[in-house]
């Protein structure tokens, strides 16, 4: 981290006021269901990073894949003088792709968890001493702001991962609309999207053999007890995963294996035997779709690129 970073830091206390607050709204609720960003504290980011090294999970290394292709076109689109910016930090290994063919003037990184980002920012500081590195905690799903210089370098967001795929269509709409109106305009936006496909491929890819998306969503579970001092069996819940082709999107879940209960904040949540807590989506979407979206989001798409096998898209959009 460089002397002119402006860091935004979350307050600790508050982190986990907000997890209480959603475990036990989620709890109540029926269906039971916890929102994805909770899987990324230090530990819950660090089984993602091992999630995207397992044989089954093809985005991370399809998108990659891509990029690679198509990073000097990127570089040709965007121009000089320009200000990347990350949105879920932490993918180290696709930004500096990016970082090599853009020589950017500058790199912030906006993360939700902000040990990790810290972390991948300064290991990023200190491999490209040239680049003005700074770090943001920023949380997609409210408003939020980027510390932006006006009349600074062209930002290009760069979201990776097809993160956007955790948020329900007409969220990730107003997700992308509060990120145009952040950058501003005259800005790109380079975002992964996984593709709809066959589900046998989508199935295996959220149900690695290895159990590590089972130990990530497990993760959930493990938060509730460490942070919230929750009374839960994490064994009692098996990782369920699968592709819900009504709604276009992998579900995952925690099933209850047999009648059990929770304890937390001082209330009891009885589950029924198969009973789940609904713990992610991650939404699928055709070329054309996404398009639709952006476009519904006052970006305007200018390129697409996919890999041979169509498992995965890269599109770059302006606002
Ligand atoms: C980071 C949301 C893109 O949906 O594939 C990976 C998260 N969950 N395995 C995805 C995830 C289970 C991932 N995203």
């Amino acid at each position: 981290m460089n002397e002119t970073a402006h860091d935004l830091g979350p307050a600790d206390d508050a982190g986990r006021a907000e997890l209480l607050e959603a475990a036990l709204a989620g709890l109540r609720a029926r269906p039971r269901g916890l929102s994805p960003k909770f899987f990324y504290d230090e530990r819950g980011s660090r089984l993602f990073d091992a999630i995207c090294e397992q044989p089954e999970y093809y985005p991370t290394r399809t998108e990659m894949a891509i990029l690679e292709t198509i990073r000097a076109e990127v570089a040709e689109l965007a121009g000089r003088d320009t200000l990347l910016v990350e949105m879920g930090a932490g993918a180290a290994r696709k930004v500096r792709l990016l970082l090599d063919a853009l020589e950017p003037a500058g790199y912030l990184g906006a993360d939700i968890s902000w040990d990790f980002l810290r972390e991948c920012t300064e290991r990023l500081a200190a491999d490209y001493p040239w680049l003005d590195v700074r770090a943001a905690c920023v949380d997609y799903s409210r408003d939020f702001d980027l510390p932006l210089d006006p009349g600074g370098p062209r930002p290009l967001a760069f979201f990776p991962g097809s993160s956007i795929g955790n948020f329900h269509p007409e969220e990730a709409r107003a997700v992308l609309a509060r990120l145009a109106a952040a950058l501003g305009t005259g800005a790109g936006l380079l975002i992964g999207v996984d593709l709809k496909k066959d589900p046998a491929i989508l199935n295996a890819a959220y149900n690695d053999a290895a159990g590590v998306t089972a130990a990530f969503n497990h993760n959930l579970l493990l938060r509730l007890r460490e942070e919230l001092g929750a009374e839960l069996d994490p064994d009692g819940f098996a990782h369920r995963a699968f592709y819900n082709p009504d709604a276009g999107r992998v579900e995952m879940h925690l099933a209850s294996q047999g009648p059990q209960r929770i304890e937390l904040g001082g209330e009891l949540f009885e589950f029924e035997d198969g009973e789940t807590i609904h713990t992610e989506c991650s939404y699928k979407y055709t070329v054309e779709e996404f398009q639709d979206l952006g476009r519904s989001a006052g970006f305007a798409p200018r390129r697409v690129w996919t890999d041979p096998e169509e498992l995965f898209s890269v599109h770059y959009l302006t606002t």
